[in-house]
């Protein structure tokens, strides 16, 4: 016979709740992951999920503080247990999981590196970069990923590094380099704080695997429990078909995968010491994973970036959650 479940238990979900905030460290200003908009509320893809969090815990994706980090500081923010979770446009990469405390904890973005020219260069593809300056920012895999690239392709290359985003994308601008190198999606949303947008082009090569998912600090596996199925839940809400509108009248979906998604059937909030109606709240906060994509990255927002990879599975994308069961 089965042993009874342990009861729910994370530290960190101890003190959230005491707080009555989540502390979430995201990108300090990234259109379409986290941002301020005109009010001075947080959006975006990376700050819904923090919302997500909240919601999960506190039936309110308003109970968030966001700290704004940029490449450098993130992980020690995490470490020294300044935020709960890390959700900052942040590549899932062997080291960073395995020697720096932290653990990540599913892929919310789908990503690979890029590199934006100006149109005038007439380039066509990054092998057209031989002898290039290419502006960068320190931190990041980015920096790491450019000497691979230009080592494999026996190219000489300058890299001219800086520590702030604003100084790369200024550096780029005054022309102190060729090419400005960064993840796709952070390129599309660069590119369109140019002066002249039109004049820059990205090339069509992703030169690595950029999988930008959250991550928290080691040792306190209840709490990455929550992060992960919050993630997952999303994912299987979209595919199940439960949005933000039809979240409540799904309640009397007779969809068996629906009503244990929703906690109509079955508990599954409770081993992590969340409520039953737990993913109705993540729903009701955000939207299910396509619907905050759209919001933030794809049609409803400047971005206009399409499904791609990071469409579900079933519609050819990577998009794959375990099943809540
Ligand atoms: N995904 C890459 C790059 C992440 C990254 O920090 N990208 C820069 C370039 S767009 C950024 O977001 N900078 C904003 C900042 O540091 O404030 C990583 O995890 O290292």
């Amino acid at each position: 016979m089965l042993a009874a479940p342990a009861a729910a238990q994370s530290p960190t979900l101890e003190t959230v709740k005491k707080r009555g905030q989540v502390t979430c460290g995201v990108n300090t200003g990234l259109a379409g992951f986290s941002a301020p908009d005109d009010r001075g509320n947080w959006v975006g893809l990376d700050v819904d999920f923090c919302r997500a969090v909240a919601a999960a815990i506190f039936r309110d994706g308003r109970r968030v503080r966001f700290v704004p980090l940029n490449a450098k500081e993130r992980f020690t923010a995490l470490q020294s247990g300044e935020v709960d979770i890390l959700s900052r446009n942040t590549t899932w990469t062997m080291s960073r999981d395995t020697s720096l405390g932290l653990n990540f904890n599913g892929i919310l973005y789908f990503d690979g590196q890029a590199f934006m020219v100006r149109r005038s260069l007439g380039l066509k593809a990054a092998g057209d970069l031989k002898g290039a300056s290419i502006c960068v920012q320190s931190g990041t895999t980015n920096e790491l990923n450019i000497a691979d690239f230009f080592t494999t392709h026996a190219l000489r290359y300058r890299p001219v590094v800086y520590e702030r985003l604003d100084e790369v994308l200024g550096a780029y601008q005054n022309g102190r380099c060729d090419a400005f190198t960064a993840d796709s999606s952070q390129l599309i949303a660069e590119r369109l704080r140019l002066p002249d947008p039109d004049a820059h082009e990205i090339l069509p090569d992703l030169i690595s695997k950029e999988p930008l998912g959250p991550a928290v600090r080691q040792g306190d596996a209840g709490w990455a429990n929550i992060v992960r199925w919050t993630l997952f839940a999303m994912i299987n809400a979209e595919e199940l078909g439960v949005t933000q509108k039809t979240v409540d009248a799904d309640r009397e979906s007779s969809n068996p995968e629906i009503r244990r998604l929703l906690g109509i059937e079955g508990n599954y909030g409770q081993a992590l010491g969340l409520d039953a109606d737990w993913v109705a709240s993540i729903l009701k906060a955000v939207g299910n994973y396509g619907e905050t994509f759209e919001r933030n990255l794809g049609q409803g927002s400047p971005l206009k970036i399409a499904r791609g990879r990071n469409a579900l599975w079933k519609d050819g994308g990577l998009l794959y959650a375990p099943p809540v069961r």
